[in-house]
């Protein structure tokens, strides 16, 4: 008892310290399932992600869009790769992982279970939804867990890429004519509200943010990264002339943040529970893309297998 005492106290000191924990490392229990659980939500919220953008590739309005479109949602699947392999260094495999999502048991960010209904969705994807992911995910390249920081700096690279182009098709649409504008403003008022959400719950009924800070899983909290986002995207929108749909928003001169109106809650919760708009389309793709990828898995085992008998022939 004492010793796992002491052993808590010598990780806590190691985090303090801002030396980062490695996988052979000792670790409490709780430090190692809240990183599984968290990574590995993380890792399907990318591969999950590639779906709503997926839509668009074959309705691209031009090669180069199109291009860039496609690059972008290859990134996606290579930031699931990382942090499934962070994941499996936690001791998991990587299988148990998959069949948590592809059984709608494990949690991916809400933001993915909503459509995209017209071109500027994808602008303002990239714009909001990649503007969110980055603002939470610069903190994480400083998280405590070795394996799940340096994954995290090659994927702020790329994603801060994704936000410049989403912003871009943004700026373009507004320059454009009245329908391509109000297609802009449409996209803007239907991914602000859910794009807020992605941050989680706010501080005060967020059950994993105390121990998370104390372990400096998070660095920033819910509420704070949220604040900045909106501080720094209202001000984005200003540049290409769109209107953020919120009516109590507001600079405050004294807080130098913006106040902001009430995020709807019930909405979050519905969506995170399997009630979005499409929630179930989403597993379902998911569960037939690792059905129809059957015949990769078992040639790449049969491979191993072959090379394991060779070797030890
Ligand atoms: N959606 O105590 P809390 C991307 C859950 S993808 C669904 O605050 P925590 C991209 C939470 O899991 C980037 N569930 O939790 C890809 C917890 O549930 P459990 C996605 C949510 O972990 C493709 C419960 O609510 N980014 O970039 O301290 C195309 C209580 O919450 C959500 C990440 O995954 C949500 N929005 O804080 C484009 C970043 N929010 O596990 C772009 C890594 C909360 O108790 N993750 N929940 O059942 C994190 O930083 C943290 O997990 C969160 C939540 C800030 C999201």
């Amino acid at each position: 008892m004492t010793d796992v005492k002491n052993l808590e106290e010598l990780f806590q000191a190691k985090v303090d310290g801002e030396l980062k924990i490695e996988p052979k490392d000792w670790m409490p229990d709780g430090y190692r399932k809240n990183l599984v659980r968290q990574i590995s939500q993380h890792a399907h919220s990318e591969v999950v992600g590639m779906l709503p953008e997926g839509n668009w590739i074959t309705r691209a309005p031009n090669l180069r869009r199109k291009a860039i479109l496609l690059a972008k949602i290859q990134d996606e699947a290579g930031h699931g790769l990382y942090l499934y392999s962070a994941v499996e260094t936690l001791g998991t495999t990587r299988e148990k992982t998959v069949d948590d999502l592809l059984g709608g048991k494990a949690k991916y960010s809400s933001i993915f279970n909503y459509p995209t209904l017209t071109w500027a969705d994808i602008g303002a994807v990239g714009w909001l939804v990649d503007g969110a992911a980055i603002m939470n995910q610069v903190m994480l390249c400083r998280t405590s867990y070795g394996p799940y920081a340096r994954a995290m700096v090659r994927i702020c690279k790329e994603e801060s890429f994704h936000q410049r182009q989403g912003y871009e098709i943004m700026s373009v649409l507004s320059k454009g004519t009245p329908e391509q504008r109000e297609m802009a403003q449409d996209a803007l008022n239907r991914w602000w509200w859910p794009s807020l959400m992605m941050f989680g719950p706010s501080d005060a009924n967020s059950p994993h943010s105390a121990q998370s800070m104390k372990w400096k899983i998070k660095r920033q909290s819910n509420d704070e990264l949220r604040q900045t986002f909106i501080d720094r995207t209202v001000q984005q929108a200003e540049v290409i002339g769109l209107k953020v749909p919120d009516p109590k928003l507001k600079w405050n001169e004294s807080t130098q943040h913006y106040d902001s109106g009430e995020i709807d809650w019930t909405e979050f919760n519905n969506v995170v529970a399997g009630n979005g708009p499409c929630n179930k389309e989403r597993l379902a793709a998911r569960n037939k893309a690792h059905d129809d990828g059957a015949w990769v898995r078992e040639a790449a085992m049969a491979y191993a297998a072959k090379k394991a008998k060779r070797k030890a022939a």
